[in-house]
């Protein structure tokens, strides 16, 4: 096992994968800006190396800054944490053709699954179910791409193979929208991510986002963990996720989750990994995977018991997985709330010192945040300050110890969210499971607030 891993992130993250580490009796080094400085994980640290100013081009997505961090402390792995420097296939060449292990998949395949084209093709070649479309790119012949409209029927959507996550597509609900919106999209998508390939896929109206959690070692073992539900979102940012998805039958679930595993085992993908799918119907369908550890993997660890960060460091260390599908088993239900320093009313982020900090506790109750009495929370970097995670035998129960839990938050100073998610627990739709990803977004609208 390591003895020294360097955490390249901040926040709450680099608080969890710290705690990891802690926990394994292996030494973390922190990396942090000049606005992280007096954070109090980076106080707690093994060992702790400021790598530039606040921006974060400056800091936490320089490559240089912390691949010499690396050196200099003789860490023997880096760990990405999510966001940043996470899914840069560059950077996980980077580290590795340095001396060090990158916890996380190869280059290779954060490759693959960043080209959204690939990364789908790839799916279909393992028979993971992925939404009608275009086979590949679409080419620049207008009657072709026509073709693949109506053969799919409209609505379609385009999307760029650059993009993902809610970046670079566009709707097309008839004909005479089409070639004008593949051209927008293409220009976007050549200056946006510098690769102007597009794709068409069938426009599904009303699905939930529903993801798979996958884990695989290094000797051809690759399991699923079962799934979240994420629909809860505002503008392609989560705000609620949960798990078990309400409704969706388990044996559905179980088909698609080994589908997930065994194309991990073709693709020879390492580490924690999360299938994206729409879900709709009663059907699955891929649209992208992540490479990276989530924001989310509370929610998952609570219903298997599973420490989803210690795994990554084992199997990144060349570790056997120490369990096998047979013995993954959920039960009970979580729920996550995301705790953003922002306004509850307009969503603007509210950045400052926290001058009262009063958390949850309780049975069944997880609070991951790096916050605390007299923290300021620095106005350079993602609104997001912590996540207050609940277990309970049913989601009622779960439900119902969310709502306790967020009565019992306090936090002074800044403005938060926190009233937002009061809200929502007692919301009835919400609370009878299996709202859509629109309905956030619409219930917003008919709560002027
Ligand atoms: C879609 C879709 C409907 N049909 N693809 C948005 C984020 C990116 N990961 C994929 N996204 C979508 N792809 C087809 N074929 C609707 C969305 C979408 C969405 C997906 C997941 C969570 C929130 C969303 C919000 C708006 C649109």
């Amino acid at each position: 096992m390591f003895k020294k891993i360097l955490i390249a992130n901040r926040g709450e993250i680099a608080l969890r994968v710290q705690r990891a580490c802690r926990e394994m009796g292996i030494k973390a080094v922190m990396v942090y800006s000049e606005a992280d400085r007096d954070a109090k994980y980076v106080k707690l640290a093994d060992e702790a190396v400021c790598i530039g100013p606040a921006p974060s081009g400056q800091s936490y997505l320089h490559m240089p800054a912390i691949i010499s961090a690396a050196e200099v402390t003789d860490a023997e792995a880096i760990h990405p944490g999510y966001g940043f420097l996470s899914e840069n296939a560059d950077f996980a060449e980077r580290v590795e053709n340095s001396g060090f292990v990158f916890i996380g998949p190869t280059a290779a395949s954060i490759r693959l699954m960043g080209d959204k084209v690939s990364a789908k093709q790839a799916m279909i070649r393992a028979g993971v179910p992925t939404v009608p479309g275009s086979e590949g790119a679409l080419s620049d012949n207008p009657v072709e791409i026509k073709r693949i409209a109506k053969s799919i029927g409209y609505p379609v959507i385009i999307k760029a193979a650059g993009g993902g996550g809610g970046r670079g597509m566009r709707v097309v609900h008839t004909e005479a929208a089409l070639l004008h919106a593949v051209q927008t999209t293409k220009a976007e998508a050549g200056s946006a991510f510098g690769n102007p390939a597009v794709y068409m896929e069938k426009y599904l109206q009303n699905p939930r986002h529903v993801e798979i959690q996958i884990i695989a070692d290094t000797h051809k073992n690759a399991v699923h963990l079962g799934e979240r539900d994420c629909s809860m979102q505002r503008r392609h940012q989560k705000v609620i996720e949960e798990s078990p998805a309400p409704g969706i039958p388990r044996r559905l679930i179980e088909k698609i989750g080994e589908r997930c595993a065994a194309a991990c085992k073709k693709i020879g993908y390492r580490g924690a990994g999360t299938f994206e799918f729409l879900y709709e119907d009663g059907e699955f369908y891929f649209i992208e995977m992540n490479t990276r550890v989530q924001v989310e993997h509370p929610v998952t660890e609570l219903v298997t018991g599973i420490d989803i960060v210690k795994t990554q460091i084992e199997v990144a260390a060349g570790s056997k997985l120490p369990f096998s599908q047979k013995e993954v088993r959920v039960s009970g239900h979580a729920i996550e709330c995301r705790i953003n320093a922002e306004d509850p009313f307009n969503f603007m982020p509210s950045p400052g010192k926290i001058t009262g900090w009063h958390t949850a506790g309780g049975p069944g109750v997880r609070v991951d945040s790096h916050a605390y009495h007299n923290y300021t929370v620095p106005s350079h970097y993602d609104s997001m300050i912590g996540k207050l995670i609940v277990y309970g035998d049913t989601r009622d129960q779960a439900l119902a110890r969310m709502r306790s839990a967020l009565s019992e938050m306090i936090v002074e100073g800044i403005k938060t969210n926190i009233p937002l998610h009061r809200e929502l627990m007692v919301d009835a739709k919400f609370v009878a499971g299996g709202t859509n990803i629109h309905y956030l977004e619409k219930w917003l609208e008919q709560h002027p607030r």
